[in-house]
């Protein structure tokens, strides 16, 4: 059996929770819950020197992460949906979507940080700005040609919807008044992957 450390809130454990779902491999992972944030959560730390989650312990020596390392493994075990393509352009398109939406999410999740780790005499507006101007870009760049997909959306699309959610789920959905294109995006991907409304975080 593997053994996932992630958490309920995570947008990367959920871009693997819905890695599971999509490619039925539910009954193989054990889902343990793990906190992050004190910092010296021996657990996650031993499997993740880098104290992150999600992380996939896959045997007594072996740990996987982080969450695209992880969902190409776990896209490597089952044969369908394809959620890497093996090669080529459609390869390298995947990846871009994926790493322009990883970006957005953590600038959102540093936006987050921010408020969460510093005291607030320190938080810094000009950074926050910053951050947020990176989220600001993705978006704008991506309303303009929302990602199709073919037979089935794949990891890029997965990690967009990871991305979003994250954004409506702590910065209180407020792109969706300039991205239009985006929010009907979401609504096409929830129907087509069930995993997304399973995985959706509750406060
Ligand atoms: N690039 C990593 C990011 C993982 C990440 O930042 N996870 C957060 C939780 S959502 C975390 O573990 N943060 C703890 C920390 O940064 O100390 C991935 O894709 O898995």
């Amino acid at each position: 059996m593997l053994k996932l450390l992630s958490n309920p809130l995570s947008p990367y454990g959920r871009k693997v929770k819905m890695t599971l779902g999509m490619k039925g491999l539910g009954d193989k992972v054990e889902i343990v819950a793990v906190d992050t944030n004190p910092g010296d959560n021996a657990e996650i730390n031993s499997a993740n020197p880098l104290g992150k989650i999600p992380a996939l312990i896959v045997d007594a020596n072996t740990a996987i992460f982080d969450s695209h390392v992880i969902c190409e493994y776990l896209d490597s075990l089952a044969p369908a949906p394809v959620l890497f393509p093996k090669s080529g352009p459609e390869r390298w398109k995947t990846l871009v979507l994926a790493s322009l939406a990883d970006g957005i999410l953590d600038a959102a999740l540093l936006l987050v940080y921010e408020k969460r780790f510093r005291p607030e005499e320190k938080w810094h507006p000009v950074w926050q700005q910053r951050q947020q101007a990176k989220i600001d870009r993705g978006l704008d760049h991506l309303e303009k040609s929302p990602p199709a997909w073919g037979a089935s959306p794949d990891y890029g699309h997965l990690t967009l919807a990871a991305a979003l959610g994250y954004l409506d789920f702590r910065h209180e959905g407020k792109w969706r008044a300039a991205h239009p294109q985006l929010i009907s995006w979401l609504d096409r991907f929830a129907k087509a992957v069930p995993a997304f409304e399973a995985t959706r975080p509750k406060a």
